[in-house]
């Protein structure tokens, strides 16, 4: 459990484009955060953050990335990544998965993190499902992050996108995914403001900091529809992910409008038991009637064993369990001379 909070307990870090752009999202909020920080390979990414919080990682333009060329390339920005975390008591680290710089840092800077002395929690955010290309650096990259951190929240792409018209262009897939993904882990870190239960960070941080791994169902609906109907829904996203039954604690976030009433609230909350079909589930929730008529329920659900991107990374599966050798590998550029020589 957290003491009494004083300055600078909390820390986000947004890896990567998809990271950056959800983490600097965040940041306009009001939130139960004292410190953002970014870390990219790509100038681009800083354009929505302040200068001060970016920190970028120099890269060849004639070479493609990899996650392991990605980590080489980092190695001499440690310190840099250490004093933007220096002395948080919990350090969140927010990643895309799949590309080079998310799959390949977020681990890293989250067992930086760790070894700062500070709680760590990844918030993975996994590929579209038709992301084919990405899955296997998401999938080891996720589990890698999992060693790292104290606990790991995923949210899968396919589970922020609602609908989208058959025009939309990639920009706006992301952009309404970020929409999705901001809200909800927003709801999770806010402060209490008029109008809204939050849920505390203690709440969200007991849910989280558990074997396993915590998912982020989330499912919105028009105005109008019930919230246990939206509960409904993400309880159906959580279900594409892993065995929804096997959750052993949740947290119930509702977004909406002041329509929204207190035995609406209860009576979704207490349907969430027998939604999953598993009674002894501990439940807590927080409420933001501020918003929008549009109602957003997420629900961070943890305890989760195995999950669908078990499959993303073969190798471990063949294994068993039993572990390559292949603590974070690190490729470096340039030949061997660079090295000192012995002898
Ligand atoms: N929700 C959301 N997902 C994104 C966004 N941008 C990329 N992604 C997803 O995040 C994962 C990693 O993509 P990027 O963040 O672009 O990759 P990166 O970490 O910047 O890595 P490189 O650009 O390859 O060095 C993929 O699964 C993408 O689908 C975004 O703005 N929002
Ligand atoms: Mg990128």
């Amino acid at each position: 459990m957290l003491d009494q909070k004083s300055n600078d307990d909390v820390a986000v870090i947004g890896i990567g484009s998809a990271g950056t752009r959800i983490v600097s999202l965040l940041s306009r909020k009001p939130l139960l955060v004292d410190r953002y920080a970014y870390v990219s390979c790509d100038a681009e990414d800083f354009s929505p953050v302040d200068s001060k919080d970016a920190i970028h990682i120099q890269s060849p333009i004639d070479q493609k990335l990899t996650p392991s060329l990605v980590r080489g390339l980092a190695l001499s920005y440690h310190g840099r990544i250490r004093d933007a975390i220096g002395g948080s008591k919990v350090v969140f680290v927010v990643a895309g998965l799949g590309g080079a710089t998310g799959s390949g840092l977020a681990p890293v800077v989250a067992s930086i993190a760790q070894d700062c002395g500070a709680t760590t929690v990844g918030v993975a955010v996994m590929p579209f499902e038709f992301e084919k290309k990405m899955k296997f650096y998401a999938g080891v990259s996720l589990r890698r992050l999992r060693t790292a951190s104290r606990g790991v929240v995923v949210v899968d792409n396919d589970t922020l996108m609602h609908s989208s018209p058959d025009e939309s262009t990639l920009a706006d897939l992301y952009d309404s995914a970020n929409k999705a993904a901001v809200k909800a882990l927003g709801s999770l870190l806010a402060s209490s403001t008029e109008g809204s239960k939050s849920v505390g960070l203690n709440k969200f941080l007991g849910a989280v900091l558990r074997d396993g791994y915590s998912i982020l169902g989330v499912s919105s609906n028009g105005g109008g529809e019930k919230a246990e109907d939206a509960l409904a829904g993400a309880v159906v996203s959580l279900g594409r992910i892993a065995n929804a039954k096997e959750a052993s604690r949740a947290v119930v976030s509702l977004n909406g409008d002041s329509s929204l009433s207190a035995q609406e609230v209860g009576l979704a909350v207490g349907r969430f038991g027998s939604l999953i079909d598993n009674q002894a589930v501990d439940v807590e929730y927080g409420v933001d009637c501020s918003g929008s008529s549009q109602l957003q329920v997420s629900v961070l659900a943890s305890g989760f064993g195995a999950t669908k991107y078990d499959d993303y990374d073969p190798l471990s599966k063949i294994l068993g369990g039993r572990v390559l050798d292949d603590d974070m590998d690190t490729s470096l550029l340039g030949g061997l001379e660079g090295l000192p020589s012995c002898g």
